[in-house]
Formats: structure tokens, sequence, C-alpha cells
């Protein structure tokens, strides 16, 4: 029989990705999805369709992580072997904005999500294994390199939030013998990855700028460093935690760190045009207290998972820049045609 999996989160970037995997590997893949005024399931339009049609590879099902009878009720419904807890407020900047929603998505989300779980397991009797979507937010001050002892010193509401999560998955673990696990992973992007994010918002504006549909791009900090990976990579890792004997907790990181400057200057070298030229500073985004220096130290999982990024930093640039002057061209072609819509698209 087939296992089957819950994932929380799963029209954001992770989720697309771990779906397709779990999908690949035949498990009967549940998502928990908003619901939303408009479409937001770009991301795994490729897998979902018409839940009367047999062979859709995954089934959808409405909930909010802020609200704990929806999830007990589809937890009963999917009777998942495996949840991952993808769901959140991730966006660093925007805790600031908005502490207590982030909190009460993040860290009281997650421990709704734990207790209905705990009740289920009581009820039915199934062993179920739970993946907990931890952040390199969460080491924040702390010197690199930062691996799975050092301690933590989050430095916005979203990485204390996130710290509330990983004690609470902690403390499940040990009252209640759950096999449930902490993954500590570092930025990882895509072509999926948000546009408000900084990679994808330098590589959206470059292809629009080289294509001459944007003129300049407004940016904060340049100076901070990130240990960036490509999310395909990473959710090879989620899935590698819940395969194993025991639940533990893992960094999940390339072992590099590059300045957003660095990104910059080499997304805009790629197409041949300077960044200088274009990129304007500005006050907004900056963060009210900033996450310097993350590098990871991922030497636990690479042991103990057998886990490795496959896409290093060039590589990942390239794909998101190629896709994205892709996405400019299209968008051209259609203002070209009289049309004024900004068009999406998938990678
Ligand atoms: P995204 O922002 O792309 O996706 C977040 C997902 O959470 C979306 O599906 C979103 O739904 C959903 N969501 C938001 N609020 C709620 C809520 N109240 N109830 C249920 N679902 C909700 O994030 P990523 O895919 O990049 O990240 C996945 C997880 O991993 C997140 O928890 C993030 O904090 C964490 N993480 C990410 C890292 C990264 O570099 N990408 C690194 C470390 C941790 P909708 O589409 O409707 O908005
Ligand atoms: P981060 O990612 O905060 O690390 O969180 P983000 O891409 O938002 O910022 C990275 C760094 O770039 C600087 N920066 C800007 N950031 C944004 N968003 N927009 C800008 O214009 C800009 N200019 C400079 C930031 O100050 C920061 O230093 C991501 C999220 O996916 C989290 O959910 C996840 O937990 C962590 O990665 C690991």
């Amino acid at each position: 029989m087939s296992r089957s999996a819950l994932i929380t989160g799963i029209t954001g970037q992770d989720g697309s990705y771990l779906a397709e995997l779990l999908v690949s590997k035949s498990y009967e893949v549940h998502g928990l999805i908003r619901r939303a005024s408009t479409f937001n399931t770009e991301r795994i339009d490729h897998l979902y369709g018409d839940p009367h049609l047999s062979g859709v590879p995954i089934r959808l099902h409405y909930g909010d992580l802020s609200d704990g009878t929806g999830l007990r009720r589809v937890l009963e419904l999917v009777k998942p072997d495996e949840v991952y807890n993808l769901g959140a407020q991730s966006h660093v900047r925007v805790s600031f904005d908005q502490p207590e929603y982030t909190a009460d998505v993040v860290a009281t989300g997650t421990l709704r999500l734990l207790e209905a779980l705990r009740d289920y397991i009581a009820t039915s009797g199934k062993q179920v294994r739970f993946y907990q979507a931890g952040s390199s937010e969460m080491f924040g001050a702390a010197l690199p390199p930062q691996n799975e002892k050092t301690p933590f010193h989050p430095r916005s509401p979203y990485a204390v939030s996130k710290v509330a999560a990983h004690y609470f998955v902690q403390n499940y673990r040990e009252a209640y013998g759950m096999f449930l696990c902490n993954g500590i992973l570092f930025n990882h992007e895509s072509p999926r990855r948000g546009e408000t994010f900084v990679t994808r918002k330098i590589t959206r504006a470059l292809g629009r700028i080289k294509l001459g549909l944007q003129e300049k791009l407004y940016l904060g900090n340049l100076e901070a460093k990130r240990d960036w990976g490509f999310a395909g990579d990473y959710v090879q890792a989620m899935w590698l935690m819940l395969q194993q004997d025991q639940p533990d907790d893992y960094v999940v990181s390339t072992g590099e760190s590059y300045s957003v400057r660095d990104f910059l200057e080499s997304a805009f070298n790629y197409v041949d045009l300077k960044w200088q030229d274009y990129v304007e500073i500005d006050k907004r985004y900056f963060r009210p207290s900033e996450v310097d220096f993350l590098m990871g130290d991922s030497s636990k999982a690479r042991q103990k998972l057998g886990w490795k990024p496959c896409v290093n930093f060039d590589s990942l640039l390239k794909m998101m820049v190629d896709h994205d002057l892709e996405l400019a061209k299209r968008e051209k072609t259609l203002i070209n045609a009289g049309h004024k819509v900004i068009c999406g698209g998938r990678w």
C-alpha cells in the first residue's frame, strides 16, 4: 500500500518541490490550502486537477494553521503516515510589521498541529512521522559556521517564532515519544521563490531590466551574507529525515556563504549589465535588527542522511536568471500585442 503524506504550505516554494518528490515516490499526497480570493495554486497546478477525476496526484484540503479544529479534521480524513509542516508567514521583514500574526501561525500554529497529531496518534494507534521546517534565522547573531550545537540568537519575530516551534517539537518528542524531526534549513531558492525574497527580487527585476521593461531595482542591505542552496535539493533532506530509525534534528546547508552584493554582481555580470547603473538603496527594505552572516555546517546531515547539495551558487543563480529572462520575454510579447498584464510562470 502506498504511504500518505500531508503537507502544510503545499502552495509555497518548498511545498511544490516536496509534493513533486513524494508523488515521484508514489505517495498519496495531501496538502493544506488556505482559502484565498484569487487562485494560489500556481506552483502546484501541474500536479493538481479536478478531484472528481482519478489519477490526480495530489489532493487539497482547506485549512489554516490558526485553526486547530480544522487541522484535526484534516488529519482524521487524510490518515497520514508523514506530516510536513511547511506552512508559515515566512517573510522576515514582514514579521516586524505583523509580529503577533507571525507568532500565531509559526509558533502556536506548530503547537496546534502537534496537539492535533498527538491526539490523532492516541486514538488511531498509528505511528505518524513529522517534519518541522526550522530555519537558519534561528541562529541569527550567532557566529558562523552554525551547526546543531550552535546556540540560537534570533533577531526577528519570525526567528523567535521558529525557535519556539523548534522547542515545541523537541518537547513533544521527549514527553510523548513521538517521531518528530526539526530541519534547520539555510536559505534555499529556485525559480519558484516568492518574488519579495532578495534573490528572486533581483533575478525578476534583472530579466525585466534586460528587456527594457523596468528601469530601477530598489534594495536594502547588500552586506548581509547568506548560505544559499537550491530548494529542490533541500526537500530531499526533509524526506530523508523521516526515513531514519530515530527522529533527530539536522542542519541543511551548502557550507558556502555569499553577500547580497555578490549575488547582485554575479547576476548582472551574467547578462552583461553593471548593477550600479540600475540599483538604488531604499531604507524601507532594511530590518530593525539584521542577521549578518549565515554559513551552515551540515556535516551531520551529510554523514547520517547521506545528503549533499547538487546545485551550487553559480548554477542556482543562472537557473533563476534564465527563468526570469524567459518570463520577461513572454511579458514583452504580451505588451507588444497590446496587453497590460504581467505574466506569471513556473519552472
Ligand atoms: P513560502 O512563503 O513560499 O510558502 C509558505 C507556505 O505557507 C504557503 O503555502 C502559504 O500559503 C502557507 N501559509 C502561510 N500562512 C499560513 C497559514 N496561516 N496556515 C497555513 N498555511 C499557511 O515558504 P517556503 O516554501 O520558502 O518555506 C517553507 C517553510 O520553510 C516555511 O515554514 C519557511 O518559514 C521555512 N523555511 C524556508 C527557508 C527558505 O529559504 N525557503 C529556509 C528555512 C526555513 P499561501 O500560498 O496561501 O500563502
Ligand atoms: P531571509 O531572506 O531574510 O534570509 O529569510 P531574504 O531573501 O528576505 O533576505 C536575505 C537578505 O537580503 C537582504 N536584503 C533584502 N531582502 C529582501 N527581502 N528584499 C530586499 O529588497 C533586500 N535588500 C537586501 C535582507 O536584509 C537579508 O539580509 C529567508 C526566508 O525564506 C525565511 O523564511 C527563511 O527562514 C530564511 O530565508 C532562512
